[in-house]
């Protein structure tokens, strides 16, 4: 985390995190980074302490005051509080330390605003940072300098204080719309997916768990990742072909984080939608951080929100630092529950090839088949899948093929092409006894 480049911030900043009895524990340092992530050069982090937050200052006037003097003495430019602010609150706030003051949605928001790259996800931030907005219209910036951007002020914001919340509504209306019909349009991706029965496995987790090196390396792109919170904002999607499975597609997505309020759930819940339809989900965890247990329940919670009823493997990441073995651990047989591995040193990454072969594919056989010459189709899929261990011919120039395959797999490419399951598995034809409609919803 060190590798954090200083030079990225240029935004004179001060800090403020309060720890509230009331309130659940805060990060720190996680709060320092998401700082540095949007730009900011930090000055001081100052801590107090509450039993429970000022309804007009949410601190004390002392502490207060207190930082009124450091943004003097260091010549601040902003004030980032670690905690969700009322309107009158930041206000109040920015009347004693005369310079402005954001806190943590805003501060979440202003990333989000950096980093979306695709149309969607831009679409989401402005809706989110609008729908933010409106809370506050309120607050006036008045003489605040709110012409030059920054921390908090990139996206929509200054010409929206500007305007009334008529424009605000219309703006926020067209937005929805927009970002409907791109939904549309993914939601056709996915029923043809769906429909072509290719499964989805999506790669979930904390922010910097190592989501994207993890997806750069199993699909061989170049997906960006960098050492940043939030590199990623919109799901990433490739056609993989692993061996045993044919097709599947991969998708990355954006980091998790603690605390995340719930309009900002609600707002990325369109990018999150790719999660929930998965047919698998890759939890991918930072191993070495030290709040891993915290990180893991978070994103644990935040797919309960979302309703995500799909398997999960657990992907313990980055064992290079955290001195772990690259393994499988099972909860019965077939069906594995976590695996262990590096994205960077590759460790593993055959065992979570493995792991996931499993949970999608039940336990692997051999079968011996007897396929006729017209079945040419049939033996181009095995070989595709790269299944096949061996093959002959018998005297009347039919195909004997020995393959190692998931049944499940085997039985869903010979019923979906039609084929008389008994001329070419023999006795084992009885393994198979479900009707051959629900086969052919998937077709
Ligand atoms: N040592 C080590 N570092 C890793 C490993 N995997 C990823 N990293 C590093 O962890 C940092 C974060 O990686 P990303 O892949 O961007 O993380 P992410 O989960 O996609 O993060 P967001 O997109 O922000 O949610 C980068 O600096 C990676 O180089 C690993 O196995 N070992
Ligand atoms: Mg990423």
């Amino acid at each position: 985390m060190d590798q954090l480049k200083q030079q990225h911030g240029t935004e004179q900043v001060i800090l403020v995190s309060v720890a509230v009895q009331m309130l659940e524990d805060l990060d720190a340092e996680e709060f320092n980074l998401l700082a540095q992530s949007a730009g900011a050069n930090i000055l001081q982090h100052v801590h107090a302490s509450r039993i429970k937050p000022d309804a007009k200052l949410f601190i004390g006037s002392g502490k207060a005051e207190e930082i009124a003097a450091l943004v003097q003495e260091y010549e601040a430019e902003l004030v980032i509080f670690d905690h969700a602010l009322t309107p009158a609150q930041a206000r109040n706030l920015e009347q004693v330390m005369h310079c402005r003051v954001v806190d943590r949605t805003e501060l979440i928001l202003d990333i989000f605003a950096q980093r979306a790259r695709t149309y969607e996800g831009k679409l989401q931030v402005e809706l989110a940072q609008l729908q933010h907005l409106s809370s506050r219209l309120i607050r006036s910036r008045g003489n605040l300098d709110s012409q030059k951007g920054g921390i908090g002020l990139r996206g929509p914001g200054e010409t929206v204080l500007e305007t009334d919340r008529r424009l605000l509504r219309i703006r926020m209306g067209q937005l929805k719309a927009k970002i409907d019909k791109v939904k549309q349009t993914r939601m056709q991706g996915r029923i043809a997916r769906q429909k072509a029965a290719v499964p989805t496995v999506s790669l979930v987790g904390y922010t910097n768990a190592g989501k994207s090196t993890l997806f750069n390396t199993l699909a061989h792109s170049n997906v960006y990742a960098a050492d940043q919170l939030f590199a990623t904002l919109d799901p990433t999607l490739r056609r993989l072909n692993w061996d045993g499975i044919g097709n599947l597609v991969l998708a990355d997505t954006v980091g998790f984080v603690r605390n995340l309020s719930h309009s900002l759930v609600e707002s990325f819940k369109a990018t999150l939608e790719e999660t929930v339809e998965a047919t698998l989900l890759l939890h991918v965890i930072d191993s070495s951080s030290p709040d891993m247990l915290e990180q893991i329940e978070a994103v644990e919670s935040v797919l309960k929100e979302i309703g995500a009823d799909v398997p999960v493997l657990r992907v313990y990441n980055k064992i290079d630092v955290s001195g772990e073995q690259a393994k499988i651990i099972y909860h019965a047989p077939h069906q594995p529950e976590r695996v262990y591995v590096s994205a960077h040193s590759g460790q593993g990454l055959d065992l979570l090839r493995q792991a996931v072969h499993e949970l999608l594919m039940g336990n692997i056989q051999s079968f011996d088949l007897t396929l006729k010459p017209a079945y040419g189709k049939l033996r181009n899929q095995l070989y595709q899948l790269n299944v096949i261990q061996s093959e002959q011919y018998d005297e009347q120039g039919n195909l004997l093929l020995r393959v190692m395959i998931a049944p499940s797999k085997l039985e869903q490419l010979i019923k979906q092409a039609h084929l008389p399951l008994q001329e070419i598995l023999g006795e084992r034809a009885s393994l198979f006894q479900k009707p051959l409609e629900e086969f052919e919803i998937k077709d």
